[in-house]
């Protein structure tokens, strides 16, 4: 396994070239949910950034993939909800991710939506749902910090992620490191197929 920073992406004009094809997997997610963790722990390298004060990522950080035989980038996009309040912030990012899945539709292999195992589904993740299934871009759920989850609670995220009619979650802990290959199974399996 190969991956390599390509460059932080503030801008829709600094993305990369379209019709590539290294498709794009994309982690999504709110703030501190385990974007970063989740990346490093897929790649086993120490790539991302991990918990740097929320909201300093504002940028969309590529990384070059190859694995197995795809070839791909990863995709780090700012975690929603960290500028609840700031009206400004909150425009250019959504300016940036809307602009982001619009642009980059048919270059994108996957989009993970990080969900935290123990809090659940939140209305902005659900807004995310929608919007990708709006979109047509291919999706799974990542339930993020298994380790700090009971059974129980682990249930009820899944129950609900059920009636939102979720087809794929997938269960990891970065730091109990669990789950990675039914991960990389997942992508492998949509970038081959
Ligand atoms: N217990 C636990 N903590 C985690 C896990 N993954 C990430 N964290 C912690 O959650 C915080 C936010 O992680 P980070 O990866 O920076 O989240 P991001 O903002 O979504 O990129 C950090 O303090 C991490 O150490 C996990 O699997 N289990
Ligand atoms: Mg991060």
């Amino acid at each position: 396994m190969a991956v390599e920073f390509v460059k932080s992406v503030y801008r829709l004009e600094d993305l990369p070239k379209t019709n590539e094809p290294r498709k794009d997997i994309v982690f999504v997610g709110r703030s501190n949910v385990g974007k970063s963790s989740l990346l490093n722990f897929l790649t086993g390298r120490d790539i991302a950034k991990v918990g740097k004060t929320p909201g300093r990522t504002r940028a969309i950080n590529y990384f070059r993939w190859d694995f197995e035989g795809v070839k791909a980038f990863l995709v780090d996009l700012p975690g929603y909800g960290f500028a609840r309040g700031d009206r400004k912030e909150v425009d250019n990012w959504k300016r940036l991710i809307e602009g982001y899945f619009r642009h980059r539709a048919s270059d994108i292999g996957l989009v993970l939506v990080l969900v935290d195992a123990k809090v659940g589904p939140t209305r902005d993740d659900v807004a995310m749902l929608e919007w990708l299934d709006y979109l047509g871009i291919p999706h799974a759920v990542v339930l993020t910090k298994t380790d700090k989850a009971n059974q129980r609670e682990i249930s009820q995220t899944l129950k609900r992620l059920k009636e939102l009619g979720v087809g794929e979650v997938i269960q990891t802990s970065a730091k109990e490191r669990r789950g990675k290959d039914k991960l990389l199974k997942a992508i492998l399996s949509r970038l081959k197929g």
